[in-house]
């Protein structure tokens, strides 16, 4: 694994590291917003006083924090694989490009020591998972890895109450921003209870610091932090639109690994690019809120 001197530095003085997805660049946003919104979430986790580490894979070699050079390339770059757990030994073998997803990135940052991770929307229970089985990685990545993921809630093209039974059932502590309330991706709160709601960073930190810490737990903790009030967009607006879309998914026979990438450029075109600028909005609030919890968590592990 290739690491930034940089996120080498921090890691080994216990200074706080933020990690970051790719499949959010790559197969999330359309270039050149996807570049752009990447560089933004970096320069936002430094100013909040953290070390940025955007993962992925490159020529075959996963790499713990790209330049902003690689962002670049990568943003642009067409044919990149999605990466969750089945797919590294295919692309490492194969010297390919990889961009890796909630999944895969909690999977590198574990590999190196990174504890706190950053994304928009984790992926979860799709909409009749009873009967197709579609269920993300990415919970049970979480419910397995020392790692606290923050984000937006679940993208709202799934099924809400399945993923918080999911999660639940992985023993994974999830903790609302708050809001009463799991947040629902592009809306505020899906109206589904959390385990619990905190008011400050150093609250979530403390959290954290008993499940690493005080009594360790295999395991993470997944932290809902919902849209800011002014990009949020009306369940009236949005729900209609998703339902559409995915009745489209399912038309056009798309699958597996497919289904969201599409439905996330299908609603971005169906909103006249609105849903965009509200992925965006959250993204970098979950930055903000992410590298805050690193910063604090880093003071308390120092005190051990
Ligand atoms: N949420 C977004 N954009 C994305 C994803 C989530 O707003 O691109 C990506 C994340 O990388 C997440 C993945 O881990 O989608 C989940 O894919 P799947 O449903 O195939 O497990
Ligand atoms: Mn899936």
């Amino acid at each position: 694994m290739k690491i930034n001197p940089e996120v080498k530095k921090a890691l080994e003085e216990g200074k706080p590291v933020v990690a970051l997805e790719s499949t959010i660049i790559s197969h999330g946003m359309p270039y050149p917003r996807n570049v752009q919104t990447a560089l933004s979430v970096e320069k936002t986790i430094r100013d909040n006083g953290a070390v940025p580490a955007t993962m992925g894979i490159i020529d075959g070699e996963p790499i713990v924090g790209m330049t902003p050079a690689l962002i670049e390339q990568f943003g642009k770059r067409k044919g990149i694989a999605k990466v969750s757990k089945r797919d590294f030994p295919v692309v490492l073998a194969s010297g390919g490009w990889g961009a890796t997803t909630v999944s895969g990135t909690i999977l590198m940052a574990k590999a190196v020591g990174i504890e706190v991770f950053v994304t928009g929307g984790i992926g979860g229970v799709h909409r009749g998972a009873e009967t197709t089985m579609d269920v993300s990685r990415d919970l049970y990545e979480l419910g397995e890895n020392p790692i606290t993921v923050v984000c937006a809630g679940c993208k709202a093209i799934l099924d809400i109450d399945k993923t918080l039974e999911v999660l639940e059932t992985q023993g994974v502590t999830v903790l609302s921003y708050r809001e009463k309330g799991f947040a629902n991706f592009y809306c505020r709160n899906s109206g589904k209870p959390v385990d619990y709601v905190f008011q400050t960073p150093e609250e979530a930190a403390k959290i954290i610091d008993a499940r690493r810490n005080k009594f360790p737990l295999s395991g993470g903790i997944l932290i809902s932090n919902p849209v800011p009030e002014q990009y949020a967009l009306p369940h009236s607006y949005i729900d209609g639109i998703i339902a559409d879309a995915i009745k489209e998914c399912d038309q056009k026979g798309i699958k597996g690994k497919d289904v969201t990438p599409f439905l996330l450029a299908r609603i971005a075109e169906i909103t006249g690019g609105r849903s965009l600028d509200t992925n965006i909005a959250l993204v970098l609030n979950n930055a903000k809120l992410g590298a805050q919890i690193a910063v604090e968590y880093a003071k308390l592990k120092k005190m051990h």
